[in-house]
């Protein structure tokens, strides 16, 4: 369910209203996009009401904030009458397309859109290389920005990846480049994208407690080349049938990338090591310190992606530039990252893994005995697709949260006699980490790679790491 206008007449008809700064512009959800869709939309002048379901601390003081910003703010409820008349509801991404507040907009035809595109209509000269996918968006956003930086640009990472593109405009000197993470709920709400280079890393099935199919949520990834045209430029993996019927018969200039062919703009060459990019070879595999062949992917990506922006970066120069800069990255926080290494057991922190295909990446990865902790919030999928990759390296999975009892009912029969499965109860994660320590021994990896969101136990994925990153430095 969405806005039911062609994306083109949809864009059109906000960049109008902000344009004229008409009516009352109403914004839903008062976290990281809607504080700062807010306080944007203040700045160029508009009348706002914003709204935020929870009456939590932190939604009651980032109301006070923006109300002395001149916003008319409700917290604990959203007015859906008052929405209802407005003149553009911005929505953030958390909120499902079946909230009270959005049916109320939709059905009264207030045009319903993203903090960031708003952003995006206010920012007209910025540049951006816009990335989505159901895994590797962050990273290939991350290595986008690190790239660009090392050509000597000015640029944000933006996004999905935390910080909301409105911020860049608020900026007393904006960055003239962003790279710019997608997630399917922010480009549902996007018509207007038309990214100098837009980026499709992966698809997988994932978010099925929010979409109803898999295709639905293949559509919204799709929003990413709603304006393509002859000259736009695109990157996606060609080692995934679904993106290339994703994508088929869409204008652009398409570079693709593989970590298994050679005919194609972007490879990794297994015999030499190397990574070749526009027919020639770039740099060595191994001066990139991230594991797995989905980072190797993730690179071929960015790169490509950067070079693609603009002709000055595939100079022989910017080639040069960009080989070393490849060399410098390091991994991110949350993504397969080592927090403890102590009595031979390594715990990786990889708890950014919210769906299953993130955790069969991750386990893809594993070269040592394994102890997996998977659990959290169900998302909708079923854990068996977890067991060729469980088989060939995982010495036991530990299954906890809410999803415990699914976790463990799904892969005990398959794994029976050959990994041991325990279900360790929904309620307590420091018992998890427990157990997995009393498991371990030298030259195991504890791996949190848990398949589930993060909700049931805490508030974020960002913060069930920092849990696992603090309770394996107390046990390790
Ligand atoms: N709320 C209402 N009414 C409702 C439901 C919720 O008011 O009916 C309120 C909640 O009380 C809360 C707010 O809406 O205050 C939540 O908004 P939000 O979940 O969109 O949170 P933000 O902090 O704005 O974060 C969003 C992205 N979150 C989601 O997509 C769930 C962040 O991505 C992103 O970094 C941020 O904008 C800046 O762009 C996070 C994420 O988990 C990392 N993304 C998903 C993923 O990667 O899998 C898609």
């Amino acid at each position: 369910m969405g806005d039911a206008r062609p994306p083109q007449e949809l864009a059109s008809l906000v960049a109008r209203r902000l344009a004229e700064r008409r009516g009352e512009f109403a914004v839903v959800g008062l976290a990281r996009s809607g504080i700062a869709a807010v306080r944007l939309l203040r700045a160029a002048g508009c009348s706002v009401y914003a709204s935020d379901a929870s009456k939590s601390d932190a939604v009651r003081s980032a109301g006070a904030m923006l109300e002395r910003e001149g916003a008319s703010v409700d917290v604990g409820v959203h007015n859906v009458q008052r929405i209802a008349h407005c003149s553009v509801l911005v929505v953030s991404p958390g909120i499902p397309p079946t909230a009270p507040p959005i049916r109320a907009a939709l059905s009264a035809g207030v045009p319903v859109v993203s903090e960031v595109e708003v952003a995006l209509r206010l920012q007209p000269a910025l540049r951006y290389i816009a990335v989505t996918g159901t895994n590797g968006k962050t990273t290939t956003t991350a290595l986008i920005g690190h790239l660009l930086r090392a050509l000597g640009h000015d640029v944000a990472d933006v996004g999905n990846i935390g910080t909301p593109v409105s911020e860049l405009a608020l900026m007393i000197a904006p960055p003239a480049w962003a790279a710019l993470e997608l997630s399917s709920f922010q480009l549902h709400d996007t018509p207007g994208i038309m990214p100098n280079v837009g980026v499709l890393t992966t698809l997988s099935p994932d978010h099925l407690d929010r979409y109803a199919s898999v295709d639905e949520y293949y559509a919204d990834k799709k929003r990413l080349f709603a304006n393509a045209e002859l000259p736009s430029q695109w990157v996606t993996t060609a080692d995934s049938a679904d993106v290339d019927a994703l994508v088929a018969g869409i204008p652009g200039h398409w570079h693709r990338f593989s970590v298994h062919r050679t005919d194609v703009d972007g490879y990794y060459h297994r015999g030499s090591g190397m990574l070749h990019l526009f027919g020639e070879p770039l740099v060595a595999r191994g001066t990139f310190a991230l594991v797995g062949d989905h980072n190797v992917a993730n690179a071929l990506a960015a790169l490509l992606a950067v070079m693609a922006a603009d002709p000055l970066h595939r100079t022989p120069l910017a080639r040069a530039k960009l080989a070393k800069a490849i060399g410098t990255f390091g991994a991110l926080p949350h993504r397969l990252e080592p927090v403890v290494d102590r009595n031979g057991i390594l715990w990786l922190n990889d708890s950014k893994a919210t769906n299953i295909d993130s955790t069969k990446v991750a386990l893809a990865s594993m070269s040592r005995p394994t102890i997996v902790l998977l659990g959290g919030r169900h998302k909708g999928e079923s854990y068996t697709a977890l067991v060729p990759e469980l088989l060939r390296t995982a010495k036991a999975v530990l299954a906890y949260g809410e999803a415990g009892a699914l976790i463990s009912g799904d892969l005990e029969a398959p794994l029976h006699g050959r990994v041991m499965v325990e279900h360790c109860g929904a309620d307590s994660f420091e018992q998890v980490m427990h157990r997995a320590r009393a498991m371990a021994v030298a030259g195991d990896v504890v791996l949190l790679s848990p398949a589930c969101s993060s909700y049931d136990m805490f508030n974020n994925y960002e913060e069930r790491g920092r849990e696992f990153a603090r309770l394996a430095d107390v046990i390790a």
